[in-house]
Parts: structure tokens; sequence; C-alpha cells
């Protein structure tokens, strides 16, 4: 404390009692100057000595200061960030977009600390930058040089950053590279990537090491490790937060139920069959024998519960051996005959399990083509295996009066059928898409099922393939390519739904059995347009229906409308992709495959486990995740991916073997005669 005693230094008083109660800023002004004037010389010196030392010494603390305030500001964003990602609610980080400028390398410039706070932190400002503003791409094409740092909010996390050290055989220069878990690796522009049996090698270090910037080796790019690393994450989320029920919501980290009967589970077991996933495997079959139960009273849908459950649990026995899923399967299979009970013998939609009785919607009694005629591979098995032929009769009364009954046009039927009269209801208006798309499928798998006896089943195939080239197929006018439309009273819709996109694989399946290599030639075409469907998109994902442009004078081939562009992770693009490499061996349809899953990895995965349904493949910046894993993401889409990738043909032959509309394989009867 000063005393006022004290003279050995210079006392100074600006102001006195009285000040406090000043009038106005001039008088206030005109007594500074006075008592100013009133100072010794020594005195002013001193002062304005002071207030320059003050000044320099201001100027130079003040980058200390801020960045200890930048540093405040910043903590404090990145633990709301922490908590907002640990409830799956993370904003758009600012500055997830990097720049990349030609000579500068661009990883360490602009990958914000959010992402990799150790390695970035001394070289960058610490407040995050705005997101970058982008421009939709103008060309066609999975957005390649778009996937640096097109990432959802909810997956920021998943990101690991990788970085590369100069090659030791004198090369490269130091690069960062951003790369997805084991499931796709980022290349960088230059980095040339070296084709393997499964797919393209690149150059990676583990995360872990990235730190201390070691030289590492670099892991190829296996896809097919990559499609069992997709498989483990999703079963991951599954595991923990949906265990035993039927759907993930891996956003909201809970489950959706719809039938209450393990449907993923039952679903993805012969995946993990297949995929070798054996610990899985065995884990899923333990539940499935002490937790799986039908004597529910629960209302289920006949075509969803027969190609998914029946149709898992009957390929997983096949697969396994296993006879507790051909007990399981024989246990639904009966529990669903109830539906078969109408006075037409065209069963109704839905069935309770439990009571053993069946209905159809609220509001119709009208069931759907595709539903009532896509159940027979299944049924089928099922007598062949217990040799209980009333499974298989019932469902061939359905395909018999689907054959004989009018209002077909050159083979295509229409989309409803009423369980009283059994007559088609709603005439008019035709496709391969909902609700009719695997009738078509059917009546060849069936032929193949039987041994190709069944010459009905082939006569109505072929003449629905003639029928969809005479009044469904048509070309966009810029670019030529081919889609399957759909005829509403006579006038012809240029829309495709994705679940179309199964064709070319059937086709190429009828093709490698011997029906007309034309069907071929439409194949490859189709296959291409379900190609572009994703290709053409901003997140490299198809929208759930495609319009197509018949006019010349606008440039696009693919619109989408609003209301379509969610994408549920349908398989039926995958599932074709793998039909046409088994039979061309063409590298393109992996590599197309591949693309989808990158995509896949890139905007539907989510970082605690699981992949998510998203509402808009058209914006990267916002997929608008539907926190919802279907169930036949795991059972179809990955199953398929797999066997596109993998070098192993005699992995469920397609000779021995077919599949059913969920990606069930069920064995080619052995021929009696
Ligand atoms: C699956 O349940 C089956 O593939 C079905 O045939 C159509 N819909 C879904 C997948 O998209």
């Amino acid at each position: 404390m000063y005393s006022p005693q004290r003279k050995d230094f210079v006392s100074l008083t600006l102001g006195d009692q009285h000040s406090r109660s000043y009038t106005n800023g001039k008088h206030r002004r005109q007594s500074c100057w006075r008592k100013w004037k009133q100072l010794s010389r020594l005195q002013r010196s001193l002062i304005l000595f002071l207030l320059a030392f003050l000044f320099i010494c201001g100027i130079l603390s003040y980058p200390s200061l801020t960045e200890q305030w930048r540093g405040l500001s910043d903590r404090s964003l990145k633990e709301d960030w922490n908590e907002m990602d640990n409830r799956g609610l993370r904003p758009i980080p600012p500055g997830l977009v990097p720049k990349i400028s030609p000579g500068v390398d661009p990883g360490v410039q602009d990958i914000p600390p959010e992402v990799m706070p150790e390695i970035q932190k001394p070289s960058i400002p610490l407040l995050p930058k705005p997101p970058a503003i982008r421009k939709p791409p103008s060309k066609r094409g999975p957005p390649v040089l778009q996937k640096r740092g097109n990432v959802s909010d909810w997956q920021v996390k998943d990101r690991e950053e990788v970085t590369l050290k100069k090659d030791e055989d004198g090369g490269k220069e130091a690069k960062t590279v951003i790369s997805w878990r084991g499931a796709m690796i980022e290349a960088e522009q230059g980095t040339e990537l070296q084709s393997t049996a499964h797919g393209r090698e690149g150059t990676v270090a583990d995360a872990g090491e990235a730190a201390d910037l070691k030289t590492v080796t670099v892991k190829p790019v296996d896809r097919v490790e990559a499609v069992l690393e997709a498989f483990r994450h999703a079963w991951k989320g599954y595991k923990a937060f949906a265990w035993g029920h039927d759907e993930l919501k891996p956003i909201s980290k809970t489950h959706g139920e719809w039938f209450g009967l393990g449907l993923t589970l039952i679903d993805a077991l012969d995946t993990m069959w297949i995929l070798g996933l054996k610990d899985e495997f065995a884990e899923a079959r333990k539940w499935v024998e002490t937790d799986l139960s039908f004597s529910k009273n629960v209302d289920v849908n006949l075509f969803e519960s027969t190609i998914r459950i029946l149709g898992g649990l009957l390929s997983t026995y096949h697969l396994s051996g296993d006879a507790l899923f051909l007990d399981k399967a024989k246990d639904i299979g009966f529990r669903l005959m109830p539906a078969f009970k109408t006075p037409s013998k065209i069963p109704y939609s839905d069935v309770n399990i439990g009571k053993g009785t069946a209905h159809p919607p609220r509001w119709t009694t009208d069931s759907t083509v595709a539903e009532v005629t896509s159940i027979q591979l299944e049924f089928r098995e099922l007598s062949r295996l217990t040799q209980d032929p009333q499974y298989q009769n019932a469902v061939e009364e359905v395909t018999r009066q689907v054959h004989r009954l009018e209002g077909k046009r050159d083979g295509l039927v229409p989309m409803f059928i009423n369980t009283n009269s059994g007559k088609f209801t709603r005439r008019g208006a035709f496709t391969l898409g909902a609700r009719a798309d695997s009738y078509y499928e059917y009546l060849l798998k069936q032929w193949l099922q039987g041994g190709k006896k069944e010459t009905e089943l082939l006569e109505d195939y072929l003449q629905a393939i003639e029928g969809v080239k005479k009044n469904l197929l048509k070309q966009t006018s810029p670019s030529k390519l081919t889609f399957v439309g759909e005829l509403s009273n006579g006038r012809l819709n240029p829309k495709m739904d994705h679940l179309v996109c199964f064709l070319p694989g059937t086709l190429a399946l009828g093709a490698h059995n011997g029906l007309p290599a034309d069907h071929m030639d439409l194949a490859v075409q189709l296959m291409e347009t379900c190609h572009q469907m994703y290709a053409q998109m901003e997140t490299g994902l198809s929208p759930e229906i495609a319009h197509f442009n018949l006019q010349s004078n606008n440039g696009r081939d693919i619109d989408v409308k609003p209301a379509d562009r969610h994408n549920l992770l349908r398989p039926e693009t995958v599932e074709s992709l793998f039909y046409m490499y088994r039979f061309t061996k063409d590298s393109k349809y992996r590599d197309w495959g591949w693309d989808i899953l990158q995509s896949f990895n890139k905007y539907t995965r989510v970082p605690s486990g699981g992949y998510t349904s998203i509402g808009n493949v058209r914006d990267p910046m916002n997929s608008a995740p539907r926190d919802k894993m279907e169930s036949f993401f795991l059972g179809e889409t990955l199953k398929y991916l797999f066997l596109l990738f993998s070098d192993d043909i005699e992995l469920v032959s397609l000779d021995k073997y077919v599949f059913n509309t969920e990606a069930h394989p069920l064995p080619i009867w052995p021929s009696t005669s």
C-alpha cells in the first residue's frame, strides 16, 4: 500500500473528490488540460514515459492474450461438440470442408482442429473456420473430388486421420490421408492405386502411429476386408442398442420393432455364415436357441416374414446343417399358413402367428401381387424338407391362379389382387417396381429351383420380359440410358424405382441358364442405368425413385423429385452387380460396387455402430439421416457386396443355389430323373 507521507516518488493526482460530479465532457477536458499545464516538466516527462511503456507492454502481450481467449472459446466449443456428439446431435463442424489449393499440402492446413487436434493445433488458428461454401458438382460421377470433408456431423468422430511420411524407397512427399476405419481409403489426388485381386492398394498408416509420424507400411485396400469391416460395424451397433429386436435405430441408439422377432438378427444369420464371422454367428445362434419364440400374439406380414424369417432360417439350415434352424423354420412356416384360408386361396397380407388368424389390411380386401407371388421358393423348399406337401400346395395354387388370370398386358401383371374374387384389381397400371417386382423374379427362380421343368413358369417369364420390352422400355434423350418406365392407363411414366434394379441380375441369371442372349444385352444396359442412378447423385447413392428425361432440350438424364430423395440402404443394384460380375468377369462391376460401399461408408455410417437410411442423396452436406438400419442391409446389401468382391465363385455357386428375394440362398433341387 502506498503511504501519502512518503515523498521518495512523484505523486501524481489527476483529479480531486469533486471531479466525480463532472458536468459535461467539455468542462472535464478543460480542467484536465489546466491540470496538465500546472505540472512541472519533469512530471510531464515521467507521465509520458510511463504511458509509452504501458503502451509497448500492451502491444507485446496482445497475441498471447488472444491465444488464451481463443483457446478458451475453442475448448468450450469442443466440450459442447463432444457432448452433442455423445448424444448423436453434433452440428456440422465449421470449416469441415477443406480447401485444396494447388501446391499446398492439403491435409495439414485445412483439416479442422476438431478432427486432428494434436497435429493441427500449433499450425492453424484455433477458432473453427466457418463452413466452406461449396458449389454443387456440375459433372456426373460420384463426387470423387468432394470426398474430403463431405461428412455429416453425426459421423465426424468416426474419421481417422492418418499421416504418411516420406516413403523409405524415396519418393512421396508426406501427405495426410483421411481414412474411414478399414472400409475406405481416401486416395490423395495423385496417389497411385494399384489393382489387387480384390481391389486397389493404397498406402495408409495406422492412426496410432500417425502422431509420431513414423513411416509405416501401407495395408492394401482389400475389398472383401472392407465388407467384413462394414458388417462388423453394423453388427456392433445392432448388438449394443438393438439386440434381439427387429431393427437398429443407430443415431438414437435404440431399436425399432416391426414384428418383435429379431428380424435383423435372423436376416443376418446366413450373411455371417458366408462371411465367416464365426463368433458373431455363434452368439446369434444362441439367441435363436434360447430367445426366439414365434408363440406370440403378433400380426406379421406374410410376405416379409416369409422372405426374411422363413427364408433366412432355411438358408442358414442349409449352409450350417444345424437342425435348430430347420425346427424354427418349420415353426414359423406352420404359423403362417392361416393366411391362405381365404375365399379365393389368394392369401391375406397379415397373419397373427400366435392366434392363428389372418386378415387383409384394414382398408381393403386386396393383396399385393408381388407379395402373394414371392413366397413360393420358401414354402416349396419347406415342403421338400418336411415332406409335408401343404406348404407347396398352398403357394402353387396361387401361382396357378395368377398364371391363368385375365388382366395382364403382354405378360405384365397389375399390382393388386383381390382375396375374395381372386381377380386382379385396379388394373391398368404396370410396373417392374414396388408391388410387382419380385413376381417376375420368382417366375425365373422357381423354374431354376425345380430343375427347369415347370414350363409354365418359364413361359410366363419369357412373355413378361417381352412385355417389358414392348411396353415399358425407353431410353433417355441426352445419353441414351435405357430404363424401365411405368405404364398407367396406356401412358408411360418415365420413372423407375430403385427396386427395379434387381432386373439386370435376374436377366443375366436367365441368360446364364440358356435364355435368349438379348436378355443379357438388356441386362448390360439396365445395369449401366442403375449404376448411373448412384453415380449421378452428389452422395454417390441412389434415390428411391428416379425420373428419366425423354426431352432432348435438357441436359440431365436423371431427375429426382424431392419426395424421392431417400436411400434405405437397399440391395438391388449391388445384387445385380454381383450377378453381372459372376457371369461376365468384367471388373467394372466390382468397381461400381466398391464406389457404392464407399458412399455408404461416407454418408450412412454412424460412429457408434450401424448404418442409417438417409433422406437426401443430393445433399452431401446434409444427407438427412433417418435413424434406421433396415434388416436387409445385413441380409442382402453387405452379402451381395461380399460375394461381388470374393474371388471364390464356388462360394454360393449360382449353379447350385437360387437366392430368394431377400438374398437367402436356397438349393436348386437335385434332379430326380
Ligand atoms: C427386400 O426386403 C427384398 O429385396 C424385397 O424383394 C424388396 N425390398 C427389400 C429390399 O429393397
